[in-house]
């Protein structure tokens, strides 16, 4: 292990697996301690790249994400570790100062990835986050540490913390405790501990007896710890700024004796507090397996009162409970700075963190504008709503389409013979063979190889884009122009002629295959639903006397889909007594009517593009004989 500082205030890492919150709460951190530089350089995240924005400060920071492999190696797996090692020796050789590797791993990875970490010649750290790495991997990741004179922290761990400079992951908590605990600039006292809860907890009680924390490191819980509690004690003795050191330790395994043996033999000459917890353990009948896979109460040896005799035994400050450990603290600390041996650090405001925009929403401590208004649809709830109607009541009370359309569109539950008349509307609308404008260029489309969305959509003139004042989208000004003119009470003549004054064809009147003696049957359908349950169909009767005079013009001009729609429509309106006069108007000038073609025949053009598709068809082209070539 090395001997000396883990981290500084440049120090930084390459974080793998994107965890949003530990990441953020770095960069927090460097904020508060005035870093220049953000402490997370990269982020290796499997299966995606790009970048990440995150905060540092009150900017925005753009972190770039490099790939890796997405499969889960679950052992070190040495034929299948070259695939990690060349990703992530990728993203090392993109950020060559990032010498920390915080591995956010599940336990299925984390071996694998870290050990691909601490073959990077600049990886220095390997911090390993992941509970239940196997014990056989985590054995070679420390032969391979030792071996190459790299550290591993952990597994099982929150992770490190030099105050003031660089902080791993979660490692002392929130913002709120990192404050607390003054661990924005650097005090006198190392600390290690096994526990990575309990170490938060410690950070801030020897702040609170001390001048603060220099570093912190939580071993992690695991019977196999990369590290030890007299690795980091030994290290912390080489380090100037330290000059007293706390560890906490936990019943089970042998760990805190290399520490007693390290004290006899003289090689810490710094005060060292210490305590062993799970004295409890004893009140137990049988063995007891607290929290971590090495926290179990072995043998007498394993102890935690054990374990404490031997620490005092060496010369460690070792309290008579938990509950005295910070007395112990903080008179070994008042003892050094009589002796001048610590000049206490000088307090130092930290800037404050800007709040998280939504955070402070939700406290209601601020307000902002929103950008969208709905009042439609919520899916915020425990189940989405139209209109205010539950989806299970839209399913248990057998609401059909037009129920819903009369939900999202006109936000009332319409009687039913008006959503019944709005899904015929739907089905009699769906299709009108393959010759139709829309469903050609739907088929022309689909044969040159595109996809159903473009096939439906794609370019200007094609498919639903095709729906217009001519095809299919003649609902609205049918509505519009038959109620002007009934409404303003003049007779099928003086309408249909006071358009052909102003150069506007009646919309709603003319198609191009039915004929006075060859009536559109979608137009009869409709009729005779509107006739048989509609309360009044004074505009359909109207539209009817206007077809009347243009048939009497010309064979072709018979009221067409659009024309029974848009005229029938004005019926509902009317007739259904759930509408003001102003929101039939408003209705009308919005143009809510040519929505029931396209939904209609998108049914049919999906149904076209699928068609082509089925059959295989080649790319369409127009034969030469039917283009009049001419000058
Ligand atoms: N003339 C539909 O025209 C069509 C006149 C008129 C006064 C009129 C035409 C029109 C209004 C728009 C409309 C919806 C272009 C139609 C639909 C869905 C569909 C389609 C499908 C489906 C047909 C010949 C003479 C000219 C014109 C005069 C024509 N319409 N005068 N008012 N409305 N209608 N669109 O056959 O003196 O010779 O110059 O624009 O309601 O799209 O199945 O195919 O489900 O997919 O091409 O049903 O009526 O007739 O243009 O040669 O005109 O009649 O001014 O007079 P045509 P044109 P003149 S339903």
């Amino acid at each position: 292990m090395a001997t000396g500082q883990l981290f500084s205030k440049t120090t930084q890492a390459l974080f793998y697996n994107y965890k949003q919150l530990p990441i953020q709460r770095m960069l927090d951190f460097d904020f508060l301690c005035g870093r220049e530089t953000p402490s997370v350089a990269g982020i290796i995240n499997p299966g995606s790249e790009g970048f990440q924005k995150l905060f540092f400060g009150q900017e925005e920071i753009a972190i770039p994400v490099h790939s890796t492999v997405l499969s889960e190696l679950i052992h070190i797996d040495l034929a299948r570790l070259t695939d990690m090692e060349n990703f992530i020796e990728a993203a090392s050789a993109t950020h060559p100062t990032a010498d920390v590797f915080i591995n956010f791993a599940s336990f299925r990875s984390a071996a694998a990835s870290s050990m691909a970490a601490l073959k990077q010649p600049t990886i220095r750290v390997v911090a390993i986050i992941a509970e239940g790495v196997p014990e056989a991997d985590t054995k070679q990741l420390i032969a391979y540490a030792r071996a190459n004179n790299k550290v591993v922290i952990g597994p099982a761990t929150v992770g490190g913390i030099q105050a003031g400079a660089f902080k791993i992951g979660d490692t002392a908590g929130t913002i709120d405790n990192i404050i607390q605990s003054k661990l924005y600039r650097p005090g006198s006292v190392g600390f290690v501990s096994k526990s990575g809860g309990m170490s938060n907890e410690l950070y801030n009680t020897i702040a609170r007896v001390t001048d603060g924390i220099y570093e912190g490191i939580a071993i992690g819980g695991d019977v196999f710890p990369g590290s030890t509690l007299s690795d980091h004690v030994l290290r912390f003795n080489n380090i100037p700024q330290v000059k007293m050191i706390v560890v906490l330790g936990e019943l089970g395994g042998q760990d805190e004796y290399s520490l007693v043996e390290a004290l006899k033999q003289g090689k810490v000459n710094k005060p060292v507090v210490a305590w062993v917890s799970g004295t409890c353990a004893r009140l137990f009948k049988s063995e007891v397996q607290f929290g971590h896979a090495g926290a179990k109460s072995g043998g007498e040896l394993e102890s935690a009162q054990a374990k404490n005799q031997a620490l005092k035994d060496a010369g460690a400050v070792v309290p008579t409970s938990y509950e005295a450990l910070e007395t112990a603290i903080k008179e070994t600390f008042e003892k050094l700075v009589e002796a001048g041996k610590i000049t206490p650090v000088k307090e130092v405001k930290p800037p404050q963190i800007p709040e998280d925009l939504n955070i402070a929403i939700k406290s209601g401590r601020v307000r902002a504008p929103t950008h969208i208004i709905s009042t439609i649809s919520d899916d915020r709830g425990e189940e989405p709503c139209y209109a205010g109607v539950p989806m299970s009541s839209i399913v248990e009370q057998g609401y059909g389409v037009g129920d819903v359309i009369s939900l999202l569109w006109f936000k009332r539950s319409l009687p039913r013979y008006c959503t019944k008349f709005i899904e015929i509307c739907i089905m009699l609308c769906a299709d009108h063979g393959p010759c139709v404008s829309g469903a050609h260029n739907t088929i022309v489309t689909a044969r040159a190889g595109k996809d159903l969305v473009s096939s439906l959509v794609s370019a200007s003139e094609t498919g639903l884009l095709t729906i217009g004042p001519r095809f299919g989208g003649a609902i609205d000004d049918a509505a519009r122009y038959f109620k002007d003119a009934y409404d303003r009470g003049l007779t099928a003549y003086e309408f249909v002629e006071s358009m052909k004054k102003k150069g506007i064809r009646v919309p709603g009147i003319g198609h191009r295959i039915k004929r006075g003696d060859n009536r559109d049957k979608r137009v009869e359908l409709l009729q005779l639903f509107a006739r048989t349950n509609f309360p009044s169909v004074k505009y359909m009767e109207y539209a009817v006397q206007v077809e009347t005079y243009t048939l009497s013009k010309a064979n072709n001009l018979v009221l067409n889909v659009d024309g029974a729609i848009g005229s029938l429509f004005l019926d509902l309106l009317a007739g259904s007594g759930m509408f003001t006069k102003q929101e039939i108007d408003e209705i009308i000038e919005i143009g809510y009517l040519n929505g029931l073609f396209v939904l209609a025949r998108s049914i049919g053009l999906i149904g076209h593009t699928f068609d082509q598709k089925r059959l295989k068809q080649p790319l369409y082209r127009h034969p030469w004989e039917d283009v009049l070539y001419t000058k």
